[in-house]
């Protein structure tokens, strides 16, 4: 009986494997993982800080990330960092693609999320959630940690 069920469940989810083939994208939310999340800790007397993560696209197609909340902060964007005449500067990005079975770490000097308006008293350990919005609508919450800025930086 046990074995029946196994193999109804097992072509079910072939069949389900199958009919999302076909779609443009698939799926983002369920096929994407995101490892290593974390927020430096903010400067004392200013609440601004960035969040970083590395993301996994496990799906067959291009994943496009188009915005990220998070209810700690006032405003969260995609930010890169670009060199321009010897400087370093920031650009607020619309929206980043993730190639199919490809990893994007978003980390310092990198795309990170540039976070304004933090609530008071977040300090190194707490552990609070981001939550990933994708083109198709779908999300994906990940839990960062709070870690802080001199362990992060080499300067
Ligand atoms: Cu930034």
């Amino acid at each position: 009986m046990m074995k029946c069920i196994a193999t109804f469940l097992r072509a079910a989810a072939a069949a389900l494997t199958l009919s999302l083939v076909g779609l443009p994208a698939a799926m983002a939310g369920a096929g994407v993982s995101v490892e290593d999340g974390y927020v430096r800790a903010p400067v004392p007397g200013r609440n601004v800080s960035a969040g970083f993560f590395t993301l996994h696209n496990h799906t067959e197609a291009s994943v496009t990330l188009v915005a990220v909340q998070a209810d700690f902060a006032e405003r969260a964007e995609i930010h890169s960092h670009t060199h321009s005449d010897g400087m370093m500067r920031m650009r607020k990005e619309e929206s980043v693609s993730v190639e199919a079975g490809a990893t994007l770490a978003f980390a310092p000097g990198g795309y990170h999320i540039m976070l304004f308006g933090l609530q008071e008293g977040i300090g190194v350990g707490d552990e609070l959630d981001l939550t990933i919005v994708f083109d198709d609508g779908e999300s994906l919450t990940v839990p960062v940690m709070v870690r802080s800025l001199s362990r992060q930086s080499h300067h």
